[in-house]
């Protein structure tokens, strides 16, 4: 296909949808599309200047009045004005909140514009965000205006139906990891300096959230046998970062837990141990357990949204009932037990990884996407021709 220009929105911190976003649009500009991407900061993933990528930091400024400065306002401004500099293809927003609604914005302000608008829902901006009556009804139209909306798992489409109510079409477009940067690397620094010399190694990544349940990691490895000799090694940082530390301590863990608190290079953390481990309360698709599969993890999760998309249970690792830390314990000790079972799983895991998220495929399914609502594929018509700024009549059977 012809070079597109490509904009993209998103949170810049260690969140799931962010990676995702900032990953993607690194891989497009890999095959030679141009890319602007818009936050407030530059994102964790994106490191320095990459050729085919540019930055548009959006900074909100503050006035006497504004009790809450108006973020969505200064991202629609730099999104109208990159739309109408660089004349965009498609802008494609991740999380809904507020991106979906700013690009609607910016395009609106626009005569005659014809960038195509896409919005992926990552999780709580449909389950969480979508339920709170002070925002139902504007991410409900923010999905409406847009001209594709993408769902990172079936179940996150399914939600999203019966949360907003919405019949629209809803494509399922799977995460992705880049197998490059996610592979196994067993004898490495990085293992020993975390003692995998001496210990099994088994580690949660998250921003500690609630909803991560991150102290279930603590309560899990207290119902495990110190015999076992496993250590757990606990990346990244939030709300409960603390929560887990006083546990830990509490539970009188000592050498058996590591906290490295926020990292750069998570591949090599998630390489260098043996076993993944996500008690979450709730999680549209998993990133990170994805990502453990890739590094040939096998991964102990929550049964639980989209992990049993991801993590199939028994294959390539196992999955509990959220808040069960004693069938999680139970699980880790078959793992910890069995290094056999810890290597057929991971292999299963990296298999999985490879036939059903690897980068190349989930990146030909996003260009496949912006081809057809650009009308570009052969004999293909565009979904929807944006001839008019306001086409409010357009035809009922159009895509939404
Ligand atoms: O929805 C959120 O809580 C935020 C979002 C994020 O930015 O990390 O997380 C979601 O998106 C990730 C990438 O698609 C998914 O892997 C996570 O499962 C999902 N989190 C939840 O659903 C809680």
């Amino acid at each position: 296909m012809r070079p597109l220009r490509i904009g993209i929105a998103c949170y810049p911190t260690y969140g799931g949808s962010g990676v995702l976003a900032t990953e993607l649009g690194l891989a497009l500009a890999a095959r030679g599309h141009e890319i602007h991407l818009f936050s407030y900061a530059r994102p964790a993933r994106l490191a320095g200047f990459v050729h085919g990528v540019e930055f548009h930091n959006v900074s909100v400024s503050s006035y006497p009045l504004f009790q809450y400065p108006p973020y969505d306002l200064a991202l629609s401004s730099v999104m109208r004005q990159v739309m109408v500099d660089r004349e965009l293809d498609v802008l494609h927003v991740h999380y809904a909140v507020p991106h979906a609604i700013c690009a609607y914005v910016a395009r609106e302000m626009i005569p005659d514009c014809r960038t195509r608008i896409v919005t992926t829902l990552h999780g709580t901006d449909a389950t969480i965000l979508g339920r709170d009556p002070s925002y139902r009804e504007v991410i409900r139209f923010g999905l409406e205006k847009s001209d594709a909306v993408v769902s990172v798992s079936h179940w996150l489409e399914q939600q999203t139906r019966e949360v907003f109510d919405y019949a629209g079409d809803i494509r399922v477009i799977s995460n992705f990891v880049d197998q490059l940067r996610f592979r196994p690397r067993r004898d490495t620094d990085v293992r020993r300096d975390l003692g995998g010399d001496e210990y099994t190694l088994v580690v949660h990544m998250s921003n500690f959230r609630p909803l991560k349940r991150a102290p279930d990691t603590v309560e899990v490895f207290r119902h495990l046998d110190p015999s076992l000799r496993a250590r757990l090694v606990l990346a990244g940082d939030g709300p409960d970062a603390q929560i887990v530390r006083d546990g830990a301590c509490r539970a009188g863990l000592g050498e058996r837990v590591r906290f490295l608190g926020e990292i750069e290079n998570v591949e090599s953390i998630m390489a260098a141990s043996d076993v993944a481990l996500f008690p979450s309360e709730s999680e549209s698709f998993g990133l990170a357990a994805l990502e453990a599969m890739a590094c040939g993890l096998p991964v102990v999760a929550s049964r639980v949204g989209g992990l049993p998309e991801v993590v199939v249970d028994g294959e390539s690792g196992f999955l509990t009932p959220v808040g069960d830390t004693r069938a999680m314990a139970a699980a880790l000790t078959r793992l910890l037990r069995d290094p056999e079972l810890r290597r057929r799983m991971g292999e299963a895991g990296m298999r999985r990884a490879s036939e059903r998220f690897s980068l190349p495929s989930i990146l030909e399914q996003h260009e496949a996407l912006y081809a057809e609502l650009l009308g570009e594929l052969p004999g293909q018509a565009a979904f929807r021709e944006r001839a008019a700024p306001h086409d409010e009549d357009r035809p009922a059977d159009a895509h939404p």
